[in-house]
């Protein structure tokens, strides 16, 4: 037996002729929050810091979408890169993921020129594919959607409980309340969920806009417009439906 008969997941490959989505998470993120300080429930520099790696990650392999909130990032691909090869798609997703997000949160902490770097650990990701038909796709953003809303609530119900009576409390208060009821206690202490930035409600977009650039033809001598597709960050994203896939051209 020869040493790469060893080597037996490097045959396995996604599916031909779907679609996939690579989600990558944030491993031990807590802690990176902890480690941090950062705001709570949601800390501007971080949000930042991982929508400006998914724009990196776009630039260099051109996905149809990403979708971002907390600490995931929904890749879309349709064209497959390195012949559908699992171990391959996962690892570099993952690695070059956790490099862009290393040097964008740097940039953006500004942690980097102190000398009690409080960055110890390095940030990584796991990775994950899953297969998509043209049928599920939108349920799966539909189903991250609802996941980001939900974590919206109780973000704002935890950190807002906590803050007044504690963390045992807060925990216990949670588990048995109602989301109606948790709306409630929001209001009661100036916090409108409905009010807050959408997309803390609803996450991020990422996807390419076609934009006209005038461009000049030297041979013709006449003003050209040319048709480019633009990475555009959507902070305001519309609650999924087939429409928004369709019109951006993602579906
Ligand atoms: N303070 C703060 N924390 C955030 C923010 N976004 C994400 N996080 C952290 O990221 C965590 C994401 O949850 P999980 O992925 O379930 O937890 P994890 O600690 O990353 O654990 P694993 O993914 O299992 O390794 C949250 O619990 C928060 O602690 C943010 O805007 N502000
Ligand atoms: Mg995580």
């Amino acid at each position: 037996m020869v040493m790469n008969d060893c080597e037996i997941f490097s045959n396995l490959r996604v599916p031909c002729g779907l679609k996939i989505v690579v989600r990558a998470d944030g491993r031990n993120f807590s802690r990176l929050s902890n480690d941090l300080s950062l705001k709570k429930p949601y800390d501007t520099q971080f949000v930042k810091s991982m929508v400006e790696a998914s724009c990196i990650f776009a630039q260099e392999f051109s996905p149809n979408f990403i979708y971002t909130f907390s600490d995931e990032i929904n890749i879309l691909l349709s064209e497959i890169p390195f012949g559908g090869r699992v171990e391959k798609i996962d690892s570099i997703f993952a690695s070059f993921l956790g490099s862009a997000f290393t040097k964008t949160l740097i940039k953006n902490l500004e942690v980097s020129k102190s000398s009690d770097d409080p960055l110890i650990k390095p940030p990584s990701f796991d990775a994950r594919i899953i297969p998509l038909t043209s049928t599920n796709l939108v349920e799966y953003f539909r189903m991250r959607q609802k996941e980001a809303w939900r974590n919206c609530i109780n973000g704002y119900a935890y950190w807002t409980l906590r803050n007044e009576f504690g963390k045992e409390k807060a925990v216990e208060m949670l588990n048995q309340k109602k989301s109606s009821k948790i709306h409630d206690i929001l209001f009661d202490r100036g916090i409108n969920l409905a009010e807050v930035p959408a997309w803390q409600r609803r996450g991020v977009g990422i996807y390419k806009k076609e934009i006209y650039v005038e461009g000049y033809n030297p041979i013709s001598k006449e003003k050209v417009l040319s048709r480019r597709g633009k990475i555009f960050v959507d902070w305001d994203l519309p609650l999924f439906q087939e429409e928004f896939f369709k019109d951006n051209s993602i579906l």
